[in-house]
């Protein structure tokens, strides 16, 4: 049986406890994987130390642009094995681990590379009160030792979002990847040593998060800064976490997210992109579509258009270029999607399509696949219009007036994305800002440049990744002012 290590200070460790790594498509065990003990979080975060101080301390930003730009050479180089370590993970269709998964891993990359190179900061000539003169100019110093948390929905995209930005302004990083998804970041060690990036820069450690390496990782002392990708709750118990030894953090979190859909939309358009918003990744992206909003007189067209599309999607073997649909990440999120499912029809729902599990007749039955799924009919209080259930599924409302859904979609206490579908750029634009909302999408759907702001409001995070806000997020202003 495959064992996925830990990695601290470039060497590849095991430990005294493993746990299993399960595929989703048939629940077989892939892989043991070593749990990291406090020990080893602590060997890890005395590695980074270390790596602060040395070699990697010294090297100028262009080095550094240099060492990131030839991560994501090595990424590309093994691009075949991190998509099926990704598809063996977390059962997502290998054509989405292709084309969206280990490109962006690269992407993010060469982006951060070529950003930190680009990056001026602010100065300002001062006037005394004397009369004279002072200068003030900002330099970027690293933050140090960067505890890097993230979930396993796009493993490697959203490891390497963090990661990348992170060692372009001088960090060390230690990773607590998934404990559903180790692989990529395992992987990932491998390519960081090829780019020649020192020891103990990047090190990993794997397992669970209370009592576990997350926890271990959130309060220890000299973990300098908390980045976290996952859920809202989890995002809280961080905080808690992190206070006693006030660690900067950012926090990107979980979301109920709506599009809005007007009668002048492009239909076609509008149906394709949110069949996208709402299935991709088996409903598994935290930008996805749960509640969706149409103007009444499209309503009946919309809820039929999109049940055809759901219906078209094709549950499969991950592995299978045809498929659209794999399975959920897990046992326990399918039971928790379910229970979704039971509580819809419960709260009043009329189950439009889907609402149960497949069956297939072979090993996926074993899995962890569940139906697409769309309601209609839920008043607005109900749970499964307010809580995030983070599966292939979504409820539709009519609207008769753009006020009217405007504060439908903004009834919520997440914030992180919205859509609107409309051939009118003013009410795009209008509707737009009034969106309380980190990331709005007019026309389209997880369109993305990486140099803007990413991030949530409300339950749905803390600051901005992204671009600029990336970089300095992952770094320590200092001013300096000097009497001229
Ligand atoms: P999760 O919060 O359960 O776990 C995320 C990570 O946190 C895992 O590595 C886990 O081991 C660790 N963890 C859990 N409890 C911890 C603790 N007390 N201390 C330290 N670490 C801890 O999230 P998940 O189920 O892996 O991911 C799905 C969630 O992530 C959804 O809510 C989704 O919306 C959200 N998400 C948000 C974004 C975003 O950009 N806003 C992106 C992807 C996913
Ligand atoms: O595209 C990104 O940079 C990003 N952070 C996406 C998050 C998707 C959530 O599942």
């Amino acid at each position: 049986m495959k064992l996925i290590q830990n990695y601290i200070d470039g060497r590849f460790v095991s430990g005294r406890q493993e746990f299993a790594d399960v595929n989703p498509a048939d629940g077989t065990v892939i892989a043991q994987v070593t749990e990291a003990d406090a020990a080893q979080v602590d060997e890890s975060v005395q590695a980074a130390r270390r790596a602060l101080r040395g070699e990697w301390g010294r090297f100028g930003v262009r080095e550094r642009s240099a060492r990131l730009h030839r991560v994501a050479d090595a990424i590309e180089k093994r691009f075949d094995c991190f998509v099926h370590a990704e598809v063996a993970d977390s059962g997502k269709p290998v054509s989405l681990a292709s084309k969206l998964d280990v490109p962006r891993a690269a992407a993010n990359f060469r982006v951060f590379a070529d950003l930190v190179k680009m990056s001026g900061l602010e100065s300002f000539q001062t006037e005394t009160p004397d009369g004279a003169n002072a200068l003030n100019y900002a330099v970027r110093k690293p933050l140090g030792v960067v505890g890097v948390i993230t979930p396993w929905n796009l493993p490697l995209l959203l490891l390497t979002w963090k990661v990348a930005p992170a060692l372009a302004c001088g960090n060390v990083v230690v990773v607590k990847p998934s404990e559903e998804t180790p692989a990529t970041a395992t992987l990932l060690a491998e390519a960081i040593e090829d780019a020649g990036i020192p020891n103990g820069v990047y090190n990993v450690v794997h397992g669970f998060g209370p009592g576990s390496a997350g926890e271990c990782l959130t309060q220890h002392p000299d973990v300098d800064a908390i980045t976290f990708t996952g859920e809202s709750r989890t995002g809280a118990a961080i905080m808690k976490s992190v206070a006693p030894t006030v660690k900067p953090v950012s926090f990107e979190l979980g979301g109920k997210n709506a599009a809005i859909v007007f009668a002048d939309c492009n239909f076609d358009e509008a149906v394709n992109g949110l069949a996208e918003a709402v299935f991709l990744n088996t409903g598994q992206v935290c930008l996805c579509a749960e509640r969706i909003y149409v103007e009444r007189k499209l309503f009946g067209a919309f809820v039929e258009a999109l049940k055809q599309k759901a219906e078209s999607l094709h549950a499969g073997w991950p592995n299978d270029e045809k498929t659209d649909l794999g399975p959920l990440i897990s046992a326990q999120h399918r039971d928790k999607v379910l229970s979704y499912y039971r509580l819809a029809e419960e709260e009043g729902a009329r189950v439009v399509t889907g609402g149960g599990v497949p069956r297939f007749g072979d090993n996926r039955d074993h899995g962890f696949y569940v139906e697409p799924t769309i309601y209609t009919g839920l008043p607005e209080s109900a749970r499964c219009v307010k809580e995030e259930i983070f599966g292939p599924v979504c409820h539709v409302a009519p609207f008769d007036a753009e006020e009217e859904a405007v504060a439908l979609a903004n009834d919520t206490k997440y914030g992180l994305a919205a859509s609107i579908w409309t051939s009118d750029m003013k009410r795009g634009h209008r509707v737009a800002q009034q969106m309380k909302v980190g990331i709005t999408w007019v026309n389209c759907w997880f369109l993305r440049d990486l140099r803007t702001p990413f991030g949530g409001a409300g339950l749905s995070g803390i600051g901005r990744e992204g671009g600029m806000h990336s970089l300095n997020f992952y770094s320590e202003l200092n001013n300096i002012c000097v009497r001229l």
